[in-house]
């Protein structure tokens, strides 16, 4: 039988596969190589282990992937969670860029939690209520990997699962590795470094923890584009919105200036933060430009 190897490592011309508890390196050939067949991380593959060839690449169950302007990069394949990492101050919390990778994960079969790190920062203060919104919609674990502080419940979570690490440059996804898992020894990097654009984490890789998890860590992401995705899924990235709409005149209400608008309504009220809604219509702008950008490729 043609053994199966899942791919912890991609490299020009071929990757690195486990497969039965043991590690080898396989080579891209023939049209493979001449195609540029795309492997990611996590991507399931059969192989020759003689000739050290990769034969094909078995269908993906989930995906993370970056689109934007028709060019598409898969980050992680076969993942189970998305772990969209980010900062509560340096880098500042950015709801937008949030929404944008939980989006990714919804197109992509991925479950999404949310990790905010440097609680230490806060010196004490409550959460911002831009961080407790997303408490109301998905798993929201605060920390600090610095000192490990809020880091059992986080461990749980990641327990039998495969779980990709996304976010920023400098939110800290290595060090939170290394805080789960001290024999790592990641290479973590200075936030001044990253202004100038230097990402210290180069490439995606694989990393089995203790319990049975395996999470991946990546390269900070500085955007993730949306693709042009169906505009349906935004009613799980923003379930808030979404609940109100429902009572909208128009079935398809952006929440603009149409009459009757009971999301409108909401942020009048004030139960629904105005910030949610801003994001929601600034995704649509976007999503509604990718689809019409691809159609007109067509
Ligand atoms: N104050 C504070 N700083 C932290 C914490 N966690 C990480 N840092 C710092 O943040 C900086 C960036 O950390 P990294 O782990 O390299 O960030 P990263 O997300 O892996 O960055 P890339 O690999 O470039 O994507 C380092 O200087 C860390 O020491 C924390 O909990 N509190
Ligand atoms: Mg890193
Ligand atoms: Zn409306």
């Amino acid at each position: 039988m043609t053994p199966i190897g899942i791919v912890i490592t991609v490299f020009r011309g071929g990757c690195q596969v486990v497969s039965e508890d043991q590690v080898c390196d396989l080579k891209l050939i023939g049209r493979h190589a001449q195609q540029g067949l795309s492997l990611a991380v996590g991507d399931e593959i059969s192989f020759d282990p003689e000739k050290e060839i990769v034969l094909e690449r078995l269908p993906r169950r989930t995906r993370l992937r970056r689109l934007r302007r028709r060019s598409e990069q898969v980050i992680a394949a076969n993942m189970d969670q998305l772990a969209v990492v980010a900062s509560f101050l340096e880098p500042s919390f950015r709801p937008g860029a949030i929404d944008r990778f939980l989006l990714a994960a919804h197109a992509g079969g991925l479950e999404p939690i949310l990790i905010v790190n440097k609680l230490d920062l806060l010196k004490g203060e409550p959460l911002p209520e831009e961080v407790r919104v997303y408490e109301r919609i998905l798993p929201v674990f605060t920390l600090c990997a610095r000192t490990g502080k809020g880091l059992p419940p986080l461990r749980e979570k990641l327990r039998g699962v495969r779980t990709v690490l996304a976010g920023h440059s400098g939110v800290g996804k290595s060090t939170l590795l290394n805080a789960l898992e001290p024999e790592l020894r990641l290479e973590t990097g200075e936030v001044t470094s990253m202004k100038k654009g230097r990402h210290t984490t180069s490439r995606a890789i694989w990393i089995r923890l203790a319990g049975d998890a395996v999470v991946v860590d990546t390269p900070g992401l500085r955007e993730i584009g949306t693709g042009p995705v169906d505009p349906d899924l935004l009613d799980e990235v923003y379930p808030d919105v979404a609940r109100f709409a429902s009572d909208c005149r128009f079935r398809d209400c952006r929440h603009d200036r149409e009459p009757e608008c009971s999301v409108r309504a909401a942020t009048e009220r004030g139960e629904l933060p105005p910030a949610r809604l801003v994001s929601f219509q600034r995704l649509i702008a976007e999503i509604d430009a990718e689809r019409r950008d691809s159609s007109q490729a067509r």
